[in-house]
């Protein structure tokens, strides 16, 4: 008799699990693909897998718990980092579900949620699996022609829809009056139920008062923060964002007399509140807030008055004009710790304005900003973007120029500007992806499955969806990596880091700049037969330094120095920390 390799996982029932795919697998192994150090957006603490789930599996598990069902989360990404020796399907075959939901929300996880469906339908063929999400919505009669997808919900609000597919999910006949849900019959024919689920409000709150966390004990820097968003859609519309908004519009198939904002009902924000209010020892956590500046002014009068009896460490607030003085007040009496995220993406205002911002001149911005800290604003971040229409490297170098004098002006006053290259993607579903040429793009992979294949290109350059007429693709990664080195450097000149982190920033940039171009010639060789050749040559150094990038830690621009993950609220592992270490072990 031969033994069974793996220890049995205790096997999980449920109606329902929501599954976050890392944005490639399998990662672990390959040694074709390589991900560069510091590769993602930089302001938030993910490796390039973008362990992030949508806020929307939290709100989906309340409302469908409420109405009866057992829901439950994996982020497979995260579970992978912390234990990577886990054999996948012996992972699944531990599941017992009615339906298996995977998000492909951010379409950098085209191949990864593609790729774990069909090895989930290997394992599973009678579990049906339903995709949700952004991308998914955009792309939903494309998704659904994969056989390994069984359906996929449309909308940026499914709760309702949801509840109604999981009480019918065994009856075809209920089944066709779902909601926004494309779907295959028994026969296989593609069913599609239309998409007139239109949610005049961002109906659920979210239940914080128990999110992971108990992995993160022990680390020295734990990442204890938590997020909010009031809304979904948004007030402005940058021409290349997935989320402004005539892309939403445009996404979610609404006309341009629909609201292009909708809003968390005021109950349902005090509803979160409470729940984060039981979260243990949450004074030591940092409060996100996101797009808050698509918020009315008594609507975030409202939510500010909950920040000020919330009594979290700190609180940030991403704004996209300058904040008024009564606004700023009230913030700091709100929270003491309280920082500002402004966008303005260049210091150019023409290239500002292309962006969609130029809400503020430089020197605006300056006077505000001096005015900020005298209200008692304890932290400035402030966002350039490398990637947009008539920006060329002489552009990005001025922009570094002009942090140069920031630094100087407001040096020893926590005013921290940053900087990232728009990479790999271009939103699909915005403005600049629908209507390229007219404002100086051009687009490598329109559909999904060019997408899904872009992903396993070995170079990041050549997994860039897009270049414009003023930065190439090669550009847009040695352009936004020199400007990300170059405001370390500054960061170290005006006594932001200490010597040795930027040391260290510089020197993994300079390897991976180096690195990626040895891996982007091989990428592309003509003849596939070479490519392959010659990329398992250079095999063990793209796994070397990937292994560098995907560890059970995570540094990033904004904090470039490694720290645990396990206790992100995002980092939902399903099975208990003692089962994952012995099968990680066993495996
Ligand atoms: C808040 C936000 C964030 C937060 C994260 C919040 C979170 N975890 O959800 C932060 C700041 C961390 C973030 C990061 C990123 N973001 Co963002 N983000 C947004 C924003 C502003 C709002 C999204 C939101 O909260 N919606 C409301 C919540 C409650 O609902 P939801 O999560 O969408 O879920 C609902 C539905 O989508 C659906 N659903 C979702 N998943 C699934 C799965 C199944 C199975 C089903 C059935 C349904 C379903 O049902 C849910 C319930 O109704 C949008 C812009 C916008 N205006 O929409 C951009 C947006 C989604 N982000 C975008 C991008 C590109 C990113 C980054 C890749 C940027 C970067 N380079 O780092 C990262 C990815 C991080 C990661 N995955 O690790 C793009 C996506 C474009 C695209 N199609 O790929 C958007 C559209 C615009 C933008 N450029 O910012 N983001």
């Amino acid at each position: 008799m031969i033994a069974n390799p793996y220890p049995t996982l205790p096997t999980v029932h449920a109606d329902m699990l929501l599954m976050h795919a890392p944005a490639v697998f399998d990662f672990r192994n390959r040694t074709d693909i390589y991900f560069p150090y510091l590769s993602t957006s930089g302001d938030v603490p993910i490796t390039p897998l973008y362990e992030y789930f949508p806020l929307g599996f939290k709100s989906l598990k309340r409302v469908l718990s409420e109405n009866g069902n057992k829901i439950e989360l994996l982020n497979l990404s995260s579970l992978l980092l912390k234990y990577p020796n886990i054999d996948v399907t012996a992972l699944f075959k531990a599941l017992d579900l009615r339906l298996l939901g995977i998000d492909l929300h951010w379409m950098v996880h085209v191949q990864g949620s593609l790729a774990v469906a069909e090895l989930f339908k290997r394992v599973h063929p009678q579990t049906p699996v339903i995709f949700g999400g952004i991308s998914s919505t955009y792309f939903a009669h494309e998704l659904i022609r994969y056989p390994f997808v069984d359906m996929v919900m449309r909308g940026y609000d499914t709760h309702q829809p949801m509840t109604q597919l999981l009480g019918g999910l065994e009856n075809e006949q209920q089944l066709s009056k779902v909601p926004n849900l494309f779907w295959k019959n028994r026969q296989g024919e593609i069913v599609d139920n239309g998409y007139t689920h239109i949610s005049s409000t961002l109906s659920c709150g979210i239940d914080w008062s128990s999110i992971a966390s108990q992995q993160s004990s022990g680390a020295s820097l734990p990442i204890q923060e938590v997020i909010a968003t009031q809304n979904a859609g948004c007030a402005y519309n940058c021409g290349w964002c997935g989320g402004s908004r005539d892309a939403y519009l445009r996404i979610n198939q609404l006309d341009h007399n629909m609201k292009s904002t909708i809003h968390k009902p005021l109950a349902e924000t005090e509803y979160e509140f409470q729940t984060m209010a039981l979260i243990p020892g949450k004074e030591k956590y940092h409060f996100y807030t996101v797009n808050s500046y698509s918020e009315t002014n008594s609507r975030f009068d409202f939510f500010m008055d909950r920040v000020a009896e919330a009594n979290f460490k700190s609180v940030s607030y991403e704004q996209f004009k300058l904040t008024p003085d009564d606004v700023l007040r009230k913030m700091v009496a709100a929270n003491p710790r309280t920082s500002i995220t402004l966008s303005p993406e260049s210091h150019d205002l023409k290239v500002a304005k292309r962006a969609g911002r130029g809400a503020y001149t430089p020197a605006e911005m300056e006077e505000w900003i001096a005015k900020a800290l005298d209200y008692g604003i304890y932290q400035i971040d402030i966002w350039y973007f490398v990637g947009m229409p008539d920006q060329d490297k002489k552009s990005v170098e001025a922009t570094l120029d002009y942090c140069d004098r920031l630094l100087k002006k407001f040096e020893g006053q926590r005013i921290y500007p940053y900087i990232c290259p728009m990479i790999p993607f271009l939103d699909p579903g915005s403005t600049f992806f629908e209507q390229p040429e007219p404002h100086g793009y051009r687009l490598f992979y329109r559909t999904v499955e060019e997408h899904r294949l872009g992903m396993t290109r070995a170079s990041v350059i050549n997994r860039t969806n897009y270049e414009t007429k003023w930065l190439s693709r090669a550009d847009l990664v040695h352009v936004g990596f020199w400007a990300v080195r170059r405001l370390a450097e500054l960061k170290t000149k005006y006594g932001i880091y200490p010597r040795g982190v930027s040391n260290s920033v510089c020197r993994r940039i300079d390897d991976a700049l180096a690195f990626t171009d040895v891996v982007h010639e091989i990428d592309c060789l003509p003849d596939p037969q070479v490519r392959q050749r010659e990329l398992a040559r250079i095999g063990d150094e793209i796994l070397r330094r990937n292994r560098d990038v995907f560890r059970a830690e995570v540094a990033n621009q904004a904090f470039p120095i490694e720290r645990k993950i396990g206790g992100r609220w995002f980092d939902e592992l399903l099975w208990d920390q003692t089962t994952l270490e012995q099968f990680n072990a066993a495996s």
